[in-house]
């Protein structure tokens, strides 16, 4: 079973004024792709806190994959992607864009997803939006591919 780390980026989640239903979908799915969700945290749209959970999650806990849900879009607090960025080795640009692509077919809105991907050591992170629909499409479209991708990364 791959590792994998769950951390759900928003907040009135943190706050516990919103249920995490993308955390709880992207458990659900991951289960598909023989994965299991071994760790969970909520933060809110802060850079720093975003940071600080995905170096954990990868370096201390050493998850195989890493899945954020949330602050992906143009709002002034999303900040999931600087995040990301500033913590990855190397980008992964073709999962993020193979994402865009099968959720354009789904709904145009998907071009507001500034979503990143990329590895730190052995660890794959990948931003997936905020909503559990946006969450469900984005696995669907690469849900085949990250077995093979986290196979590589060993
Ligand atoms: N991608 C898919 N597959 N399905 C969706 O419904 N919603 C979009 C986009 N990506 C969506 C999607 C919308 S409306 C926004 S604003 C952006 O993701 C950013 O979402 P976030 O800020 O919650 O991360
Ligand atoms: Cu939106």
């Amino acid at each position: 079973m791959w590792r994998v780390g769950i951390l759900t980026v928003s907040d009135k989640g943190s706050r516990g004024e919103r249920e995490d239903k993308s955390g709880e979908e992207i458990r659900r799915l991951v289960l598909r792709m023989d994965g299991e969700a071994v760790c969970r945290e909520i933060v809110p749209d802060e850079r720093e806190e975003i940071e600080n959970a995905l170096v954990r999650m990868a370096d201390n806990k050493g998850m195989d994959l890493i899945l954020t849900t949330g602050g992906t879009g143009l709002a002034p607090r999303d900040v999931t992607p600087e995040a990301t960025r500033s913590v990855i080795h190397r980008e992964v640009p073709g999962i993020a864009e193979g994402m865009r692509l099968y959720s354009l077919k789904k709904t145009k809105f998907a071009m507001l997803s500034r979503a990143v991907a990329g590895t730190r050591g052995n660890t794959l992170i990948l931003n997936l939006p905020g909503s559990p629909k946006a969450v469900r499409e984005c696995l669907e479209a690469v849900m085949e591919v990250l077995p093979h991708a986290l196979e590589t990364l060993q």
